[in-house]
């Protein structure tokens, strides 16, 4: 353990003991049950206890995954997940705190809540379900669709650039940045993994096919796409992760793997320091009204 590492309540469960008694209602072959895969199984590998869990989203298919994982769970506003989840986490930085939504979700209402997510350094995981579409409402075009995708509401193709997810995050200075496909569980399990573990902001984005309304996207588009990190690359180093990153984006494939790692002081520890240089006497006031809470 280092000091990037979270400390959590911890239990021996299974993965398949992370599933809630409710089942997944998304479409055969999506990619999503895969990025749920990844996180019942990092769960595990953690022993994350699900009584000090907190799994939030917003709107959209990706967003129904609280519904299927054991833990706490708030189904908030489109867009919005990111800033109640910041509220969730300073006043109970007790709790392990996992967005997951989508990418219409996050960067197209949600966008304006991202940037500050990251340079907050906000701890909580972000997990990025990208299939590059809305899937939820029947497929419009996304702020990561490809510029000539034709969908519903772009019936003669799309005229906007796609915005890059993890060089988005990078540029914002979230601390832990990482991008997987979901057809490969094993890596985003090990990313979510990593992502949990970390203290501090961590984003993963996770290429996630929807087979019912993106038939360009497909999974074996993504499989055939997908490049790995080198070994020699500078992890605590933003622009080495941007640099690859766009190096492999001129080469149109997709750079998977954690491109990035570093140490900043986050949010909740900002704000005990400052209690305590205007003379609170608290370790942290919120711990107070925290355990203020507590039977
Ligand atoms: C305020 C508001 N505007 C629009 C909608 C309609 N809406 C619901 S989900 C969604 C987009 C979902 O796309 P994404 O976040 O990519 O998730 P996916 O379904 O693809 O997993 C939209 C536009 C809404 N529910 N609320
Ligand atoms: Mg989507």
């Amino acid at each position: 353990m280092n000091d990037m590492t979270q400390h959590f309540h911890q239990v021996e469960m299974k993965p398949k003991e992370f599933k809630s008694e409710v089942e997944p209602v998304w479409c055969p072959g999506c990619g999503h049950y895969g990025v749920l895969a990844g996180m019942y199984r990092a769960m595990s590998e953690l022993g994350l206890d699900p009584n000090y869990t907190v799994n939030l989203s917003g709107i959209g298919c990706s967003s129904r995954t609280p519904y299927f994982v054991q833990s706490y769970k708030m189904h908030t506003l489109h867009g919005r997940a990111g800033a109640v989840a910041t509220g969730t986490q300073l006043a109970r930085p007790d709790l392990a705190v996992i967005v997951t939504g989508g990418d219409g979700d996050g960067f197209s209402i949600g966008g304006g809540h991202m940037p500050h997510l990251a340079r907050k350094n906000i701890n909580m995981t972000y997990i990025l379900m990208d299939n590059r579409i809305y899937g939820l409402t029947k497929g419009q075009v996304s702020p990561t669709s490809r510029k000539e995708m034709k969908a519903y509401t772009t019936p003669y193709g799309g005229v906007e650039e796609p915005l890059d997810p993890v060089l988005y995050m990078l540029t914002y200075g979230a601390t832990y940045v990482g991008q997987a496909f979901a057809g490969n569980p094993k890596m985003c399990a090990s990313l979510i993994k990593g992502a949990l573990e970390h203290q501090g902001f961590s984003f993963v984005n996770i290429f996630s096919q929807c087979p019912t309304f993106n038939k360009i996207d497909t999974a074996k588009y993504f499989k055939g796409l997908v490049v790995d990190v080198p070994d020699d690359l500078e992890l605590d180093d933003s622009s080495s992760a941007m640099a690859h990153v766009q190096q492999v984006n001129r080469q149109g494939k997709l750079a998977v793997g954690l491109l990035h790692q570093s140490q900043r002081t986050t949010l909740d520890q900002e704000m005990a320091r400052l209690v305590k240089k205007v003379g609170g006497n608290a370790e942290y006031d919120l711990q107070k009204i925290v355990d203020l809470s507590r039977p």
